[in-house]
């Protein structure tokens, strides 16, 4: 389980098996590539259905199981919930390129000032909502949801180059660290082993393991 598409299945109670490819090593793009045309991982193979990319994949196990993690059923807050996940899938790029995703590691970073406004940006979402919503359960929208599955990889980049998290935006990063399925993707993806010296590249500093 190493990727939120895994995440929304294991939360959904959905049976699935996965398949492991190493990203960057040896001839990853020719398999990921007997995968999907799209060149990048997760991509869900349903019965003769191929899905790719996490939100369509979300979006299509939706479809077919009705009662897998879905969205608020309130008009005002599904459509909160699917602007921030919207909002989180295509955009935060210097967060993507200044915080590349490495679960496994920590150590402090430096972020460029357009990079700091996108970190304030992701946790005024999250307090915004736990002050909505934070009566009501752990979650962005009390109980856990799509829009709680976008934003744990985030709160994961902030737990790797320690970026602090405060007020009420802390109450997200604690539920999804105390998620069993989070913790058993950040244990799977401590025990690859694999180091990538391109994201190392990417940020200088001292490399905390474990
Ligand atoms: N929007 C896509 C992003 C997919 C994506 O960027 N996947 C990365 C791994 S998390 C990948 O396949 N990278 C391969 C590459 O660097 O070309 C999604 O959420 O599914």
């Amino acid at each position: 389980m190493v990727s939120a598409g895994g995440l929304y299945l294991r939360e959904s109670g959905l049976e699935f098996e996965e398949v492991f490819i190493s990203l960057h090593v040896g001839k990853w793009r020719e398999e990921v590539a007997k995968y999907t045309p799209a060149g990048r991982v997760p991509v869900l193979i349903d019965d003769d259905i191929r899905v790719w990319d996490s939100m369509a994949i979300m979006t299509h196990l939706l479809d077919r199981h009705p009662d897998a993690v879905g969205w608020p059923a309130d008009p005002t807050e599904r459509a909160l919930a699917q602007s921030i996940s919207a909002e989180m899938h295509s955009g935060f790029q210097a967060i993507r390129g200044g915080l590349p995703q490495n679960i496994r590691m920590r150590r402090s970073a430096t972020v460029s000032d357009v990079c700091r406004t996108q970190i304030e940006r992701v946790q005024r979402i999250w307090s915004d909502c736990r002050e909505r919503y934070g009566n009501r359960g752990p979650w962005l929208f009390g109980d856990f949801g799509i829009a709680d599955v976008m934003f744990v990889p985030v709160a994961l980049r902030f737990v790797s180059y320690g970026i602090p998290v405060e007020g009420r935006a802390a109450e997200f990063l604690r539920a999804t660290l105390a998620l069993p399925s989070v913790q058993e993707w950040v244990r799977v993806a401590q025990d690859e082993g694999l180091a990538l010296d391109f994201v190392d590249e990417l940020r200088k500093g001292d490399m905390i393991l474990g």
